[in-house]
């Protein structure tokens, strides 16, 4: 077992012999490989004119055509949007303990991944900033064979029986008679459902929170959400929870910029990885496991089954034993993000699955929607494809790729074919569990409490988190115009906590009552809130800077902060009133000696970016000081709680733009080039502090 270990690039050389890049040297040809002189014109009768009747013989007009008409396959019935990347998973302890698997027990091994982020209920076109849960499905090519973990980023999931799957799904999508909304749980049905459900109560907490409108997919958690088993070498099972927890820490929009963002950049997290990957700044994830032991199965308040209930982490802690790297883009998105097929069913020994009734559908459901999606032979498509050998006697079927030698396709035959593996030589042997009882349809007694963890989650949250949740339930249940809708959500949230009831009651419109089965939880756990979560040391590495400047602008201060910038690994961004070159104070205006600006101050706006600085100038400062846009910039900037600064005049401009503010916040540096002096914070409620520390950081280095 293990021997092979074929290392972290086995998937890449694997690949290698499926890449190849159009040769624009070779001249172009038919699929069954005769040169074509003619691409553009489909074949006719023609009289003197040219002109004149398509005939249906032109073999080359219709292999082009039927090629094109056939280029769609079925979008993924959930999870359609998503960008994927491939990377490294390195063990740092072994978990020998608790299992035999060698992709957790062998510190030597480096076993490639790839990993595909999505959104859950638009379609393949839709957004990138959506409200909504986010998938973290990742694929281990182990030597053992493929090992997937279809996981999201919030740890909880709305329904305890897979059969509910539907319904759910559903709900959420647009609705039936009109296919309106697109990509968003704002509307009738999908409220209906919440209500109806209220086992789905906890994750409604999550999915309101701001961890469904995550800054960048490298800023938020992946969590395997359902219950597996691992077993050690001794045949001790354990229940395991799996989780990725991002180095970067959790981060999240507000939720007017992404509302602004959908409209403005849709693509903005999946260029926002492939840019990070590109710029050599690999997103990681630190990969944890929380442990029960069989022993203690019954030993909780909650079912340990039950997928919409979290292991606090207080009681269950998570202990962190590998990392998860993305180091390396795609080549192609329709054959490797879109051909990606992930199986909750895809274990290696040592990991198995358990009796959580969500995942027991799910090991059904996923291999199935594969098959409509991609066909029979889509374990052999090249992303598929565990890096290990297969051998097998699962022949034909439609799309067959691999050419199989040999007289016999059965087993056992008369040429001395090997038997099937035992335990020790690796062969997945079940866990003997042992079973009885009688067939029914029906739920655990512990599944019932839905309310605890939906208040537990709400007790965690900080202030400010509690008060984005709000405006979020606010916001989707403005969208529900049949009232019922509205009315009845609202006193199911007094069953959590009044005041939330009562905060969503006077906007939406409608009275509250307390509820007489009002959760009483008073209890918080740790690493809810995402405060919970900031990085060790805080970074702008790959975070967005905006310098906004005009002719005339002071060039050793903007120098300096560019380079203090790009030390720390940001993206500072010229922006100015247009995108030619800008010419600095007292600097002669000839021509190839400017600044050439990246964009213009109409092409991009704030929203795109994680901090604006305005640069020093006087001339400069006075320009963007009369641009409308300019200001807008300053505004909206500061408006989503992002840092905001200027240097020398360049704070004049960020005083107009907030002049009517109250208590203004942000950063000033001083006006000559020893940027290294900074000053003016103020802060206001609705701050988040990471962003604050970055642009301290800024200074500080600078
Ligand atoms: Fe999925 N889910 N799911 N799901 N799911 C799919 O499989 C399903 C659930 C998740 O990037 C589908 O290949 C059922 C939980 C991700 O390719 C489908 C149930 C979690 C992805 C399916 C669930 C997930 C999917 C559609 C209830 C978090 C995208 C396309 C029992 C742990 C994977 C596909 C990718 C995709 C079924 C619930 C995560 C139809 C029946 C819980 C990340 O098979």
């Amino acid at each position: 077992m293990g021997l092979l270990n074929i290392g972290a690039d086995a998937k890449a050389a694997q690949l290698k012999g499926n890449i190849t890049e159009a040769n624009q040297k070779s001249r172009i040809t038919s699929d069954y490989g005769v040169k074509q002189n003619n691409t553009d014109d489909w074949l006719k009768v023609v009289n003197e004119d040219q002109t004149g009747p398509a005939l249906l013989e032109d073999p080359f007009g219709r292999e082009k055509i039927h090629r094109f008409d056939h280029e769609r396959i079925p979008e993924r019935v959930v999870h359609a949007r998503g960008a994927g990347a491939f990377g490294t998973f390195r063990l740092f302890e072994s978990a020998e303990d608790v299992t035999f698997a060698p992709v957790l027990t062998d510190t030597k091994r480096e076993t490639p991944v790839f990993l595909r982020f999505s959104t859950v209920i638009g379609s393949r076109g839709s957004p990138d900033t959506v409200r909504d849960v986010r998938g973290f499905a990742v694929k281990f090519y182990t030597d053992e064979g493929n090992w997937d973990i279809v996981g999201n980023n919030i740890p909880v999931f709305f329904i305890q029986d897979a059969m509910k799957f539907p319904d759910l799904i559903h709900a959420a999508k647009p609705e039936p008679q009109n296919e309106v909304p697109q990509a968003q749980t704002a509307h009738n049905n999908f409220w209906d459902f919440m209500f109806m459900h209220s086992e789905a109560t906890h994750m409604v907490m999550w999915a309101m929170s701001d961890r469904a409108i995550p800054r960048s997919y490298r800023m938020m958690q992946g969590f395997g959400v359902n219950t597996y088993t691992l077993t050690n070498a001794k045949g001790e099972r354990s229940f395991v929870k799996f989780h990725f927890t991002p180095e970067l820490g959790v981060h999240s929009l507000v939720w007017d910029e992404a509302l602004k963002i959908s409209g403005q950049d849709p693509d903005f997290h999946r260029k926002d990885l492939m840019e990070a990957i590109e710029a050599g700044v690999y997103p990681k994830w630190r990969f944890g496991i929380q442990i029960i032991p069989e022993s203690k199965e019954h030993d909780f308040d909650f079912d340990i089954l039950d997928a919409t209930k979290i292991w606090p982490e207080d009681l269950v802690p998570v202990r962190y034993i590998g990392e998860l790297e993305l180091n390396r883009n795609i080549d192609e998105y329709f054959t490797q993000t879109e051909q990606v097929a992930f199986c909750t069913s895809h274990l290696v020994p040592g990991i198995g699955h358990s009796d959580d009734p969500l995942l027991q559908g799910r090991n059904f459901s996923y291999h199935d929607t594969q098959l409509s999606r991609l066909g029979t032979n889509w374990q052999e498509l090249p992303i598929n494809k565990p890096v290990c050998p297969v051998m097998n006697f699962n022949r034909d079927g439609a799309m067959r790729h691999g050419i199989q030698k040999g007289k016999v396709n059965y087993w056992p035959n008369r040429f001395e074919a090997q038997p099937p593996a035992s335990k020790e030589e690796g062969g997945y042997v079940e866990y003997a569990e042992k079973i009885s009882g009688i067939k029914a349809r029906a739920k655990s007694k512990k599944f019932k409490d839905h309310v605890s963890q939906a208040r537990l989650f709400l007790n965690s949250l900080t202030p400010v988190e509690r008060t984005h949740l709000t405006n979020a339930i606010c916001f989707e249940l403005d969208h529900c115009d049949e009232g019922i809708v509205p009315e009845r959500m609202v006193g199911r949230l007094a069953e959590i906590d009044f005041d939330l009831a009562q905060d969503v009651a006077t906007m939406v419109g409608f009275d509250v009552h307390p509820s007489p089965k009002a959760s009483r939880v008073d209890a918080t756990a740790p690493n809810l809130s995402q405060f919970d979560l900031l990085p060790e040391k805080p970074t702008i590495a790959t975070r967005k800077v905006a310098l906004l400047l005009a002719d005339g602008y002071d060039l050793p201060s903007f120098a300096a902060v560019k380079s203090a910038l790009e030390a720390e690994k940001a993206i500072p961004m010229v922006i100015a009133p247009r995108r030619g070159e800008i010419f600095g104070a007292g600097q002669e205006k000839k021509k190839g000696t400017g600044l050439v600006a990246d964009h213009h101050l109409e092409g991009m706006r704030s929203t795109l970016f994680d901090a604006v600085l305005v640069m020093g100038g006087e001339e400069s400062a006075n320009t963007l000081a009369k641009n409308g846009r300019a200001i807008h910039w300053v505004r909206e900037a500061f408006g989503h709680l992002k840092a905001v600064g200027g240097c020398g005049d360049g704070v004049k401009v960020v005083q107009i733009a907030l002049s009517e503010v109250k208590d203004q916040q942000g950063f000033t540096l001083s006006s000559d080039s020893n940027v290294a002096e900074w000053y003016g914070v103020v802060t206001m409620a609705n701050i988040e502090p990471e962003r604050l520390r970055e642009v301290v950081t800024i200074a500080k280095n600078a």
